[in-house]
């Protein structure tokens, strides 16, 4: 059986905007931190470095108990034995990441509309990444940001586990669970701080104890 995931604060480890810094240390300050999940994504590298990192953050994770999950490819996250994979509307459909991950390890969809937070639940997603809450300049979103409203509308929806992601700071994280979601997911409120464990800190702090 899957153990049951503490979805409270995912640190999205994204080798873009760490330019070069070296993830390792600043994955294990969030850690420390409070983070409960790791997602690597690292949309410019090679498979080969790609998957150098996974395999680093794979073991010091495992040591750790904190889920580890890769961002968009499947073939990474089975190569460095990640807990799960995360994809978007561009990469491999469901049915066929789920078929090579199986049902020990998890698969999550990014959700931008009820629509497609409705579709991942049927699918049988086991969480799903609701974004763009507020404005972001980590990604290029290409739509209004959700808001609190928003993502209140698809919580309605549905009963998976929700992330929720875009532009969350200390100062939302609160708001954003009172929404609904289960969780948050950030890049920069960790990544671009400068002390990456009381960011991690203060977030857990914002959004509070574990429910789920
Ligand atoms: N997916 C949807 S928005 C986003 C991703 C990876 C970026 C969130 O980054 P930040 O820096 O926490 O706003
Ligand atoms: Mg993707």
């Amino acid at each position: 059986m899957r153990p049951s995931v503490d979805w409270r604060l995912c640190f999205v480890a994204d080798a873009g905007t760490a330019a070069g810094r070296d993830l390792a240390p600043i994955v294990e300050k969030a850690v420390r931190g409070g983070a409960t999940i790791v997602q690597l994504r690292a949309k410019s590298l090679g498979a080969r470095e790609f998957l150098d990192a996974a395999k680093k953050l794979a073991g010091q994770l495992k040591r750790s108990r904190i889920p580890f999950i890769v961002n968009d490819r499947v073939d990474i996250a089975l190569a460095c034995g990640a807990d799960g994979i995360h994809l978007g509307r561009d990469d491999m459909p469901y049915a066929e990441a789920r078929r090579l991950m199986g049902r020990e390890r998890l698969v999550g969809l990014s959700a931008a509309t009820a629509e497609e937070a409705e579709e991942a639940e049927r699918l049988g997603a086991d969480y799903i990444g609701v974004w763009p809450v507020f404005p972001t300049s980590t990604k290029e979103t290409g739509r209004p940001p959700l808001g609190c409203d928003g993502l209140k509308a698809i919580r309605s929806r549905v009963g998976i586990a929700i992330l929720a992601i875009g532009g969350i700071s200390t100062e939302n994280a609160a708001d954003v669970i009172a929404a609904g979601a289960d969780g948050v997911a950030v890049v920069s409120a960790i990544l671009s701080a400068p002390d990456p464990e009381r960011a991690a800190a203060a977030l857990i702090a914002a959004v509070g104890p574990r429910r789920t």
